[in-house]
């Protein structure tokens, strides 16, 4: 009750204030958007029709109690993924992915340097060694889990990196990566899908920028040759299965659920390479993918490769696509793309348009028979408000749309909005919330399911101005948790995030089971078994060192308070290897070996082996300690490594 009354305070002081913090706005007005003459006599009326329903929905999580679903939150600029607890919004766990990790030692531990590497092409090797043989930096967006029949399985999460032009598999059973591919022949991969049915299945990555191809010197200023390709994973083998060369860029998409379209937002339909070029047109276009039509014609051998990749490629474009791809107007600059849970519908958010438009799915085979034009497809196209951006979904027919530019939420009903379009006197609208501000993403619980809750919408909010106490000139962002299970939205929590996560996915807790130790059979440490028993070692008894000429391996087993060794001596120039195997398989019992001055850190998780290698540079006594509190006697496990010089 408290918590209410201090919302409404706060949202009344929110709308004075966003009169005097019109900023953005403006940069919007100089892009062109102002232009457009939008109707915003929604916002408050239409709000007020609404009569109040009760909300039946409990937002404050006691201390001891715990959250009824998993947040999966990118972590935007860092590279990484967050779980989140929902509704209580704590963040629970930071998932290392493309990013450097000194608390797990992602990044430094053997086992993640394979991880980081052996899915990089050969041109993203090279990059990366210029660096020192890792890529250290990631720009994760889009988070979306595994499915099976529609709806979360529970087996992996799948995310992509603009930065590196990657894709990346988290295991739901101990919430780590274990796959990492970059994806050839595009640049930056930004919108990111995983098939929904029968199961996943293809991860579906878009290639945003247009690259000469092959991309090795040739046509630099010839930008006609430029190109761009849509891709997809095999989410089993995580290899490139097969790409399809598109007009336009590709920015956002998604599936729908019957395993045999995708539709991916274009915001450059100009192939433009300037922004003035980008933003000529009135009109760009979602291009919608023809799967079966794709998968038959690389089974028929009708596909090229490019350059050393052998991952076979089609022409989708405008001129010699129609086999693969269709290609449907859209206004203007569109950007996200959201699936509604009745299967029937794909919402395209018009981001520079006030308008989203309502595709059928039921449409696509006849527009690839040719039977209609591709504008038949859009079978709703309401008028929303400024900078539409993403689309969510409840299970009562009511979607949920950010508005960038005004900081809302609108919500409307998608049948009132097909009814409209056929020209029935109704209006979708059915409230404008003001959100805290800037609006980038949304996500509603389960809402990208057909299991479709209607319980929770996530607002994610590009900036936080004046909510927080000053952090300084580097804010944080703002995710704001809101009511939807009552007739009207109402914002529950402010959450400040860092780096911004750009999108999220909330899944019920009852779909996820990650195990609590790891399972000794478990084939992470499998590099390090198979050298253990070329050393003649049992990774789980054996505390040993084996010298092999100026290469040394150590191998210790970790029971709370005890290394399994309390002393190690290398020669200096050695190149060491440490494993460990941490024996302890209580819950929540994790150590870690830090080597003081050395720059070496790894966790070690209950009955999991890590590894790390470097070399002995400097001759002397440097102590290795376990840096995670684990025992009365932690500060005690710690052991001499002597460098002899
Ligand atoms: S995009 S704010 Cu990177 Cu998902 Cu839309
Ligand atoms: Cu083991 Cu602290």
């Amino acid at each position: 009750m408290k918590d209410n009354v201090n919302n409404t305070v706060k949202e009344e002081k929110g709308l004075s204030r966003r009169e005097l913090l019109g900023g953005t706005t403006k940069v919007a007005a100089v892009a062109g958007v102002a232009a457009l003459a939008v109707s915003a006599g929604g916002v408050g009326t239409a709000s007020k029709a609404v009569a109040s329903s009760p909300s039946k929905n409990k937002s404050h999580i006691a201390p001891g109690d715990l959250d009824e679903y998993y947040g999966f939150w990118s972590g935007g600029q860092a590279g990484d993924i967050r779980i989140m607890g929902v509704p209580s919004m704590r963040e629970l766990a930071s998932i290392p992915v493309f990013n450097y990790c000194g608390a797990t030692g992602w990044g430094q531990t053997n086992e993640s340097k394979e991880i980081l590497t052996e899915g990089l092409t050969p041109e993203g090797r090279e990059l990366a060694d210029a660096n020192g043989g890792l890529y250290l930096n990631g720009d994760t967006h889009h988070p979306h889990p595994s499915f099976t029949d529609g709806t979360y399985d529970g087996r992996y999460v799948f995310i992509n990196d603009k930065a590196n032009s990657r894709v990346a598999r988290i295991r739901c059973d101990v919430m780590r990566t274990d796959k990492i591919i970059q994806v050839p022949n595009v640049q930056a991969i930004h919108g990111l899908r995983v098939q929904k049915f029968p199961r996943t299945g293809y991860v579906f990555a878009n290639g945003e920028f247009r690259i000469p191809s092959p991309n090795d010197g040739r046509d630099l200023e010839d930008v006609a040759k430029y190109q761009t390709m849509f891709s997809a994973i095999d989410g089993d083998t995580m290899e490139v299965a097969w790409q399809v060369i598109v007009s336009g860029n590709l920015d956002n998409n998604d599936t729908d659920y019957n395993g045999e379209y995708v539709v991916a937002s274009c915001y450059n339909s100009e192939n433009g390479v300037t922004l003035g070029e980008m933003m000529e047109a009135e009109r760009d276009h979602v291009v919608v993918i023809n799967v079966a039509a794709v998968e038959a014609a690389v089974k028929a051998g009708k596909f090229k490769t490019i350059g050393d990749s052998k991952v076979p490629v089609l022409d989708g474009t405008k001129e010699n696509g129609e086999k693969y791809t269709r290609y449907i107007d859209i206004p203007n600059s569109p950007h996200g793309v959201n699936t509604a849970p009745d299967g029937r519908h794909i919402v395209v958010n018009g981001k520079l348009s006030p308008t989203v438009s309502v595709l059928a799915v039921a449409k696509f085979p006849e527009l690839f028979a040719g039977k209609i034009k591709p504008r038949d497809c859009v079978v709703a196209e309401p008028e929303l408000g400024l900078g539409p951006l993403h689309t969510a979904f409840d299970n009562k027919g009511n979607a949920y749309t950010t508005l960038f530019l005004d900081s809302q939420i609108c919500k409307w009903n998608v049948d009132k909005a097909l009814a409209a379009h056929r020209g029935e006197d109704v209006n979708p609208i059915i409230q404008k919330l003001d959100v805290q501000y800037q609006p980038g993403h949304n996500h509603t619980s389960m809402g990208e399911t057909k299991d479709a809750d209607g319980k929770w919408l996530v607002s994610l909010n590009k900036f936080s101005k004046d909510r927080y106490i000053n952090v300084g000139p580097l804010k944080p962002e703002n995710d704001q948790l809101i009511d939807i299970s009552g007739s009207k939205m109402k914002i529950v929590h402010d959450g400040p995030t860092v780096s911004e996560p750009h999108d999220c996915t909330i899944v019920h807790r009852s779909k996820i089971n990650p195990s609590h130790i790891w399972d000794r059979n478990d084939p992470w440490w499998e590099t390090a078994r198979q050298q253990a028993k070329a050393d003649g070692v049992v990774l789980e008894e054996d505390s040993k060192i084996i010298r092999d000429g100026n290469k040394v391996r150590v191998y210790i087993v970790s029971i709370a308070p005890t290394f399994g060794l309390e002393e190690i001596k290398v020669k200096k120039g050695d190149e060491v290897t440490i494993y460990v195997t941490n024996m302890d398989d209580v819950e929540d019992l994790c150590h870690g070996l830090t080597l003081t001055n050395y720059g070496v850190a790894m966790e070690i998780q209950p009955n999991q082996t890590q590894s790390v290698t470097f070399k002995a540079t400097r001759a002397g006594v440097y102590w290795y300690y376990c840096q995670w509190f684990c025992h009365a006697l932690h500060m005690e496990m710690r052991g001499r490594f002597i460098v002899e010089g």
